[in-house]
């Protein structure tokens, strides 16, 4: 067995480029004597043309940025390896999935879609879960999102449907949101993004790291196996870590706090030896079964539930390494669905479709070259032999006379692969029909599985939809927008309806609105929307779909952060204590103190202060532990303490406190509202308390006491 992880570490490692002990040189390699200085006449006159030097350096300067990426511009990568554990031949002839723990390079990059470059981590939006796997046959890319269903059905709405999310064109606001009018205008209009709604106003939006995200091909596939024999595919990605959010309160601190909080999350967690694994696992559906589901299966808003079809796991991903240079790996990658090897295939999804087409479009224009194949992140570590030649900064030096085929001259090199070689042949489907533009009608049902993944949530996941819809539609200004949009959230659940239309002081139309008073005149309306039907889904409600009721959810607390509020005169005791109990979990605490240096203790002894208030907030912490000791009473006059407190209270976290300090939580503007079974609130007098730092990472192991948010907002 060949695990080629590491022929891809000695295929970037050509390309690497380290300064350390060398002599700084101009780009063709001309040692420089003075770098600071630009060549002029005299001390004080002016700069010579003839300082190629410093042309070379501003030159280069001046063309460091290429165009960011039109959606998905915001992102952050690793590199891994995918693994097979339950090898599948009898379904697919492809070369990495054959064998149980051979191993395959992968470089993954998760992403939100509207921002920009610089925008926020914790914006309100779907992630990008895009995988790029160096097989022995090639380049397979597995481009995915967090959520399994798609906005839109038909790939010729992507450009109106990012036109709609992006900033406004008049006045470029807001960023990284979709809370304003044209997105909602757009959306009120199309009744199929009614699935998808529920998953972006679910807190599948607000994930708590890319680390503890699932992640879905959206489309059905196709996999092939050695005798020609296709069946449907869908492909999951099941976090280790269990699939977790954050409240959007707090995600909206942390976006100001620290933008970079998703992609910090990524790297420390690597750099730290956390390294975040996946399952990778296939809902399969065989050829015969394509017409069994009150569904479509080429219908990209809908999902097969799992009721219906289990997951079969193959295999798992882990991300093991950071990129050297953020640049070169993570903005420079360029994924594609058409990247695909011998073995998997395509529907004939329309979504997918187009999607074959755009990436490689926009690769043109944001790497600008179609050598973009040949930077070294993108580079197949199979052999890549063909009559491609010339363009922009072409790498690849070919060597003799013929560059076509067939040929004479050269042998008739690089010849075909039959397919019993490895060659790729198309799934052979046979289409037989007129060509229209047109919706198929069993496209026409936008609501059933939209109220299928309502149903699913608890009432914790049900109101923060309900709320989050009301943050978003809040922010519309054109009134007629919003009661579009309630019409259309009836026609998914009145209660839903109504509860929205409470927050927005409007009432929910009883008369579903028409193409015409939507103000879209008929002949504009998109064929297959005149009369949108609800099919009932057979599945009622599905555990898989509710991340707080997810089988897969881990109670595991490896790599969460618990900030130990300290001041001078802390027990040391209980800080070491609680830091050694976490540290067993992978966990760890963090000291935070009124100022950085050292925190003296009740022992005389010093701890270093990893953060103050002015570094720390409650938002970047898991969960929150105040240590008895003298210093309580410092921190009793310290508004941030509180704040700190009030936040990790309303967030739902971790609190605990032993001894005096437990003064600090009765006396918190939040004491009233504790609920006496509440879980997550650990005080305890009994400072030699031997259980308590296991009871605190008991605790954690739930993550978040949402019941606490009846006590805040009813
Ligand atoms: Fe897309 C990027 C995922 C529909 C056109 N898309 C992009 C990325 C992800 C997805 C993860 C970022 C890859 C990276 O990290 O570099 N896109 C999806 C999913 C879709 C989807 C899951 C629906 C199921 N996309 C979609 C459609 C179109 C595009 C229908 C166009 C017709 N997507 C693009 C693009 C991007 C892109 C403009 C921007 C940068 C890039 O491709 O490389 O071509």
């Amino acid at each position: 067995m060949k695990n080629l992880q590491d022929e891809k570490q000695r295929d970037l490692s050509i390309n690497k480029s380290d300064g350390t002990n060398k002599f700084l040189t101009t780009d063709q390699g001309v040692r420089i004597n003075d770098d600071n200085n630009s060549l002029k006449v005299g001390e004080r006159g002016p700069s010579l043309l003839e300082d190629f030097i410093l042309r070379e350096k501003i030159t280069h300067f001046d063309h460091e940025r290429i165009p960011e990426r039109i959606v998905h511009a915001r992102g952050s990568g690793a590199h891994g390896f995918f693994e097979v554990s339950n090898p599948i031949p009898e379904l697919t002839k492809a070369g990495f999935l054959q064998e149980a723990g051979l191993r395959t390079p992968v470089f993954a990059r998760f992403s939100t879609v509207a921002g920009s470059r610089g925008s926020t981590d914790l914006a309100r939006d779907a992630r990008g879960f895009a995988v790029k796997f160096y097989t022995q046959d090639g380049i397979y890319d597995l481009v995915a999102n967090n959520i399994p269903v798609f906005f839109i059905q038909d790939a010729s709405k992507f450009p109106d449907l990012v036109h709609a999310v992006k900033p406004e064109p008049h006045n470029e606001m807001p960023q990284a949101a979709s809370a304003h009018d044209t997105f909602w205008d757009f959306i009120s209009l199309m009744p199929e993004s009614m699935h998808m709604i529920m998953w972006v106003m679910s807190d599948r939006a607000i994930p708590r790291s890319y680390r503890m995200m699932e992640g879905f091909g959206v489309h059905t596939f196709r996999l092939i196996n050695e005798a020609g024999t296709s069946s449907f595919v869908k492909f999951h990605w099941k976090p280790k870590l269990g699939t977790h959010a954050v409240a959007w309160d707090e995600a909206q601190k942390i976006s100001g706090k620290n933008p970079d909080f998703h992609r910090e999350d990524l790297w420390e967690a690597i750099e730290k030896g956390n390294f975040p694994e996946w399952e990778l696992g296939i809902q399969i559906i065989p050829a015969e079964d394509e017409h069994k589901y009150e569904f479509d299966l080429l219908d990209p808003t809908k999902i097969v539930p799992e009721e219906l079809v289990p997951v079969t796991v193959v295999g798992r991903m882990v991300l093991n390494k950071n990129p050297d240079n953020f640049f070169a790996e993570t903005e420079q990658i360029a994924f594609h669905p058409g990247h695909v090897v011998p073995g998997i295939d395509f529907s004939n999804d329309p979504l997918l479709q187009g999607r074959l087409f755009s990436y490689t479009d926009t690769q043109l224009s944001r790497l600008g070259s179609p050598n973009f194949h040949e930077i070294p992140i993108n580079r197949s570590i199979a052999p890549v032999y063909n009559n491609q030649r010339d363009g922009h900064m072409r790498q690849e030096i070919n060597v003799g006379r013929v560059s076509y085929h067939p040929n004479s001259l050269g042998g008739g090199c690089p010849y075909q692969a039959k397919i019993s070689e490895g060659g790729f042949s198309s799934f052979n489907e046979r289409v037989d029909s007129h060509k229209v533009r047109e919706r198929s009608e069993s496209f026409a049902d936008h609501f059933g599985q939209a109220k299928l993944f309502f149903n699913s949530q608890t009432p914790t996941e049900k109101s923060h939809i309900v709320k989050a819809l009301r943050f978003e539609l809040g922010k519309v200004e054109t009134t007629a927008i919003r009661i579009r949009m309630l019409g259309l959230l009836s026609q998914v659940d009145t209660q839903l309806a109504e509860k929205v239309a409470i927050g927005l002081g409007a009432t929910v139309p009883t008369v579903l609105e028409t193409p015409l008073n939507r103000g879209v005149s008929p002949e504009n309306e998109i064929k297959g929307q005149q009369e949108p039907r609800i099919v009932e889904s057979s599945v009622v409600s599905s555990d898989a779909l509710s991340m707080l009721k997810n089988p897969t959810n881990s109670a595991t607390i490896a790599s969460r952060k618990v900030a130990i509020i300290c001041a001078h005169g802390v027990s040391e005791a209980a800080v070491m204590n609680m830091k050694n109990a976490l540290v067993k979990e992978d966990a760890v605490g963090l000291i935070i103190a009124p100022h950085l240096g050292s925190v003296l203790t009740d022992t005389e002894g010093a701890i270093a202060a990893d953060f103050s208030f002015l570094t720390a907030s409650s938002v970047l912490f898991d969960a929150v532990y105040i240590p008895h000791g003298l210093g309580f009473s410092t921190l009793m006059k310290n508004d941030d303490v509180m704040e700190f407190l009030s936040d990790a209270y309303k967030h739902c976290k971790v609190i605990g406190a032993d001894g005096k300090a437990t003064e600090l939580i009765l006396t918190a503007p939040f004491a009233s509202k504790i609920s006496k079974d509440d879980g997550g609130i650990l005080l305890t007098n009994d400072v030699a308390n031997e259980t308590f730092a296991k009871d605190f990472i008991a605790a954690m192991g739930d993550h978040r006491f949402w019941e606490r948010e009846i006590n805040l907002y009813n």
